[in-house]
């Protein structure tokens, strides 16, 4: 009798292993527009996010206790001098390392390369080459006014022609569609789909865009967020994204939330800010920091400084000085993710730190502050 028992239990307990090998097996065995992440997270704007795509978010909540990752746009698309030269970075040519957030933009989707005159299929390749490197990628949308055709900052109201019913509506999608099929395309050499913060209808607080705030209502805004996300993530299936907002400049939680498509909408609470000018400014960056911080805390979500920056920086203390002495600011606005610093476009126009510019040797004061991360600085992201 007891021999039989054993007997049936050890039968059992090999059923017991065969259906746990199974299972393993199933979720290597069958990649899907989600590579094969069966898992549904009840953290993220899409519940479908892939591996990597959950772990990005999982790891910038974890690392932004103790670090701000630094991020620079266009990075490796050019500089002060020069234009897509392989392996170029003015951020590494000053401090040795890469940043450890790039941010691109798909303005001009349409055309092979996009308004600052970076080739899409080049920037593919930095993306991917980011990726392998183990950095973030960040993606901002200056798109058209999608009813004069006239660039982004032609503010004639559009927002309500493009939303469902309306009559630029489908012309709208057909872009939403060439930027769809540009974010399908950003896959490593295994087919792995490389996760992308987007940073949909950005700086909406102010009235620049045509999505800004004195050129559609509080609902259109929101609406047109909605469709954005739902176009994306439901009708196209793209499941690598992180959606982050970014409104500009912001001082409370009140301000922030006037125009927000709802936390079920947002991944990352951005804030891009620009006045950053004199030391009396230091401050009022970092108690709006804070206000980010926490609300980001309190919705267990990210917050970041999106953008960031003085056009043709004439301080050369300003990193240390200006930009970090906000970061620091309280226990709160060192809890932000990352900061990006605007384009390198010319001694003109330029936002980032470059080889020879007087803010080069605080720059590197500000790389090695413990609280800065870089590239090399950065664990593994994607697992
Ligand atoms: C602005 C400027 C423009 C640029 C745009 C999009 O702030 O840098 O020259 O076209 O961003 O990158």
């Amino acid at each position: 009798m007891i021999c039989g028992k054993v007997y049936y239990q050890m039968i059992y307990l090999i059923l017991i292993i065969g259906v746990i090998i199974a299972g393993c097996s199933k979720k290597a065995s069958e990649p899907g527009e989600n590579n094969g992440n069966p898992e549904i997270n009840d953290m993220l704007v899409d519940t479908l996010a892939t591996i990597e795509t959950v772990a990005l978010f999982k790891n910038l909540k974890t690392i932004a206790a103790t670090k701000v990752l630094f991020g620079h746009q266009d990075d490796l698309a050019y500089g002060i001098g020069w234009v897509a030269e392989p392996g170029r970075s003015d951020v590494k040519e000053v401090c040795g390392d890469y940043p450890a957030v790039y941010g691109w933009d798909l303005g001009d989707i349409q055309n092979p390369a996009n308004l600052d005159g970076v080739n899409f299929n080049q920037m593919r390749g930095w993306i991917k080459e980011v990726f392998n490197r183990g950095g973030i990628n960040t993606i901002s949308m200056h798109l058209d006014n999608p009813v004069t055709n006239n660039d982004a900052w032609d503010n004639t109201p559009a927002v309500a022609a493009i939303l469902p019913g309306g009559n630029r509506h489908e012309s709208y999608l057909h872009t939403l569609e060439l930027i769809a099929n540009f974010l399908k395309s950003l896959k490593t050499d295994e087919n792995t789909y490389i996760p992308i913060i987007l940073r949909l209808y950005h700086e909406h607080n102010h009235s620049w865009a045509w999505w800004g705030a004195n050129s559609c209502t509080v609902e259109d805004y929101n609406a047109l967020w909605h469709m954005t996300v739902e176009y994306f993530r439901d009708t196209q299936k793209i499941h690598h994204l992180l959606y982050a907002i970014s409104p500009q400049e912001i001082n409370s939680e009140a301000e922030y939330l006037e125009r927000y498509p709802g936390d079920e909408y947002v991944d990352v609470l951005g804030m891009d800010y620009y006045l950053l000018w004199n030391l009396s400014d230091v401050p009022r960056l970092g108690s709006a920091l804070r206000v980010i911080a926490v609300m980001a805390e309190q919705r267990g979500k990210i917050s970041a400084l999106t953008e960031v920056g003085i056009d043709q920086n004439p301080y050369a203390n300003w990193w240390t000085d200006y930009l970090l002495a906000s970061i620091k600011q309280n226990s709160d606005s060192q809890k932000i993710a990352w900061a990006l610093v605007w384009r390198n476009a010319r001694t003109d126009h330029f936002f980032g730190p470059y080889p020879g510019h007087i803010s080069a040797g605080n720059f590197v004061k500000f790389y090695n502050d413990p609280l800065t991360a870089f590239e090399s600085d950065l664990p593994e992201m994607y697992e």
